[in-house]
């Protein structure tokens, strides 16, 4: 059952990657990926850019490394999710590779600059990849632990922790992507 419930996100989690949608992840899938997520920064903030392009391309070698078990270069869904369970999620290597996207997606998403996210800036990072604002508002509230109106660092990363390692179908960071039900 729990493996269930962190298959399905992981499954979720490859849709997005395989950009062009042809059941394997490869090299340019991540560096779609990665232009997509770099869209939510402002024109002027080269840096946080370059540090998702940066964060991507570490991921991708981290799945080669760890998913690709039949060296053919590319990432099935079967591969990914395996390796998603397994090595990706291994502490020595969550926060290199799943953290190092997320704390750089979150400091380009912060447009404001003010180390929080506001309601307004959530809903335009999920509009930027493609998740409307009637899913991405009501996983704000979800989020937004304390109830203070913003997300924090601390909130946005116990959500991501809780996306990739939580197998509790309730565990709010689940609606990081929106509802994981289908
Ligand atoms: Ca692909
Ligand atoms: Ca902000
Ligand atoms: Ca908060």
């Amino acid at each position: 059952m729990s493996g269930a419930v962190q298959g399905q996100k992981f499954s979720i989690l490859f849709n997005w990657f395989d950009q062009d949608c042809d059941g394997q992840l490869s090299a340019g899938d991540l560096q779609a990926t990665a232009k997509v997520f770099a869209q939510v920064a402002r024109d002027e903030d080269h840096a946080n850019v370059a540090a998702i392009h940066a964060a991507f391309g570490q991921w991708w070698q981290l799945l080669v490394e760890h998913a690709d078990t039949d060296g053919d270069g590319q990432v099935s869904r079967t591969e990914f999710i395996a390796a998603m369970g397994d090595s990706v999620t291994a502490p020595e290597h969550f926060e290199s590779a799943v953290m190092a996207i997320a704390d750089a997606v979150m400091a380009a998403a912060d447009t404001n600059a003010d180390g929080v996210l506001s309601r307004e800036e959530y809903v335009a990072l999920y509009e930027v990849l493609g998740v409307s604002p009637e899913q991405s508002a009501p996983a704000f509230d979800r989020l937004d632990l304390d109830g203070d109106g913003v997300i924090s660092h601390h909130e946005y990363r116990t959500a991501i922790v809780d996306f990739y390692l939580s197998t509790d179908p309730n565990a709010p960071g689940n609606y990081l992507l929106g509802p994981i039900a289908a």
